[in-house]
């Protein structure tokens, strides 16, 4: 009898969840409960990929990156809440739930994706590669001439791991000035605290642009890391790992198919690409498969932000105080390495 009252439950249980009981997401349904994803970005800011305007509303690549996944779960851009986080206390805050999401300029690696940490990275938003930036007056040309230098770094980053390794490799010594505070750290730098900044190539180029005369600086061509950068989740929920990978592949797509912020509407209306009326939901159930709020995700993210190119320019490309060339974030049929899988 009891044994059957249990049997009567656990029925109960899956007619309320659906038969993906085991892996129904735990975190998603958080979100959901609450009404809004926390987003974990830079604070206090790094241009272009993250920054508050004077009122305090937060732009950029990553915060579009952030909305477009809150238009998947929620079908609105704003039901995302800002999360300033440092390098050191990114992983805190999404392992104690502080955060849903890092999308802070964090890379994919195996013991952040393993082991204890146990963090899960959906998909690839930006390659990029350590770098490091020098002042133009001290005429260096190359990182291999920089054996004894005192190096500015970020703690609990890839950064600080890798700078080890080259030097190291390199047969060469170095002094680290380790600030958490980026502010502080920058600082430091432009006030000769320290004779060389490193971190991503990209970050660089964002601070570089908060220096007292950001011409006075250069960034040196090597890049001694991989650095492959995406939206950060914790392990354990497929159905928010679903949304987040395929957000960032729909705005991928989008821009290998040639779909924009501007044309989007006129190209769900009369598109006869059986990819393209998949990917905007005239043929319905793609966003559907997904778990999207509205199984048009794809075309409302793309009406609101464009596809990622659009988002790149718009924040980070060569018009824009970075000045970033597109190089391996581009689309692979133009010599890059964004690659989506297919919706279907
Ligand atoms: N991608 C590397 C480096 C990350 C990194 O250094 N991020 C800096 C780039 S500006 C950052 O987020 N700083 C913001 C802060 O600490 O407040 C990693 O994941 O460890």
């Amino acid at each position: 009898m009891i044994r059957n009252i249990v049997l009567a439950g656990l029925a109960a249980t899956a007619l309320v969840f659906g038969p993906t009981a085991a892996e129904a997401g735990r975190d998603l349904d958080a979100i959901k409960a609450r009404g809004t994803i926390r987003c974990g970005v830079q604070g206090p800011s790094n241009p272009g990929f993250g920054v508050p305007n004077a009122q305090g509303v937060w732009g950029g690549f990553n915060v579009e990156i952030c909305r477009a996944i809150a238009i998947t779960i929620f079908n609105d851009p704003s039901k995302v809440e800002f999360v300033p986080v440092t390098t050191q206390s990114r992983f805190p805050a999404l392992t104690n739930g502080e955060v849903d999401v890092l999308s802070n300029n964090t890379t994919w690696t195996l013991t952040r994706d393993t082991g204890v940490n146990r963090f899960n990275f959906p998909a690839i938003v930006f390659y990029d590669g350590q770098a490091i930036m020098v002042p133009r007056r001290l005429n260096v040309t190359s990182a291999r001439a920089l054996n004894g230098a005192t190096v500015c770094v970020q703690p609990g980053t890839t950064t600080e791991l890798n700078l080890a390794d080259y030097f190291r490799q390199n047969n060469m010594t170095f002094r680290p000035v380790v600030i958490e505070a980026l502010d502080e750290l920058r600082r430091a730098y432009d006030q000769g605290r320290c004779d060389v900044f490193t971190n991503d190539f990209a970050a660089l180029a964002a601070q570089r642009t908060l220096l007292a005369n950001p011409r006075d600086h250069v960034i040196l061509p090597e890049r001694i890391s991989k650095e492959p950068l995406g939206p950060t989740i914790r392990q354990g929920d497929e159905e928010l790992t679903n949304i987040v990978a395929w957000t960032v592949f729909a705005l991928i797509d989008a821009e290998e198919f040639g779909i924009t912020q501007a044309n989007v509407d006129q190209i769900a209306g009369s598109a006869t690409d059986p990819r393209i009326r998949r990917l905007l939901g005239v043929e319905p159930g793609m966003g559907t498969a997904i778990g999207a709020a509205n199984d048009q995700y794809a075309r409302t993210i793309l009406k609101a932000f464009g596809n990622y190119g659009e988002i790149f320019e718009r924040h980070l490309g060569v018009n824009t105080p970075l000045g970033l060339e597109r190089g391996q974030n581009a689309i692979w049929t133009k010599g890059g390495l964004l690659y989506a899988p297919p919706a279907r």
